[in-house]
Formats: structure tokens, C-alpha cells, sequence
């Protein structure tokens, strides 16, 4: 009964106007696979789950912005997250080691008011 009462009062949480974004964000060699492309701007939670043989990290950049947040190299098999707050826009993820994002390893974001 406890249970189902944290199960209901999670999802009203999750429904709730201030609800944090989930993004997970696959790596391997060489792609980026995000668990969805779009979410609405606010509170947000990127994880980079590295699925691959070699160390990987996060770069995003909101299109227009000068700003780049990101996450440093994550090792195979582990993962991070990064917290933070999307402002509307389409932003762009890459990895940033050695010429991943050219091999593949990059995607897009698009954030909507
Ligand atoms: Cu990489």
C-alpha cells in the first residue's frame, strides 16, 4: 500500500509542471543514440551511458549559443549525468574525443517551449 501510494505520488511528480527531462544518451563507437529527441525546455537530466570499448564524453551546445556544457570522458560501461536547464532551442551533442563526432558520434536535441 506504502508503495503504491510513492508509485502515484511519483507520477504526479512526473506530470507535474516542473518536471525534470530524462535524456538518455547511448554511446558507442561511433554513434549517439538519445532515448528521445524532443522535450520541453526546464529541468533536465542527460545521462551519457557509454555501451562501448573506449572512453567517451559529452559536448551540447544550445544552435546560436556560445555556451558548451558537457561531461567529461566517461569509461566503457559506466555512465554520468549531467543536470541541467534547456532553454527552447535546437541543440547539437557530440563526443569530443579525437575525431569521434566526425565518425558518427554526434545528434540533436530539440527542446520546445
Ligand atoms: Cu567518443
Amino acid at each position: 500500500m506504502r508503495l503504491l501510494a510513492l508509485v502515484i505520488a511519483f507520477g504526479a511528480l512526473a506530470l507535474g509542471g516542473g518536471a525534470t527531462a530524462r535524456v538518455q544518451v547511448v554511446a558507442k563507437e561511433y554513434s549517439f543514440a538519445l532515448s528521445r529527441t524532443h522535450v520541453q525546455a526546464g529541468r533536465a537530466v542527460i545521462e551519457l551511458a557509454n555501451f562501448g570499448q573506449d572512453p567517451h564524453d559529452l559536448r551540447l551546445q544550445r544552435v546560436g549559443a556560445r555556451h558548451i556544457a558537457g561531461l567529461g570522458v566517461v569509461a566503457p560501461g559506466t555512465q554520468a549525468d549531467l543536470s541541467l536547464k534547456l532553454a527552447p532551442g535546437r541543440y547539437l551533442l557530440w563526443c569530443s574525443v579525437a575525431n569521434h563526432r566526425a565518425l558518427g558520434m554526434r545528434a540533436t536535441l530539440v527542446v520546445s517551449r
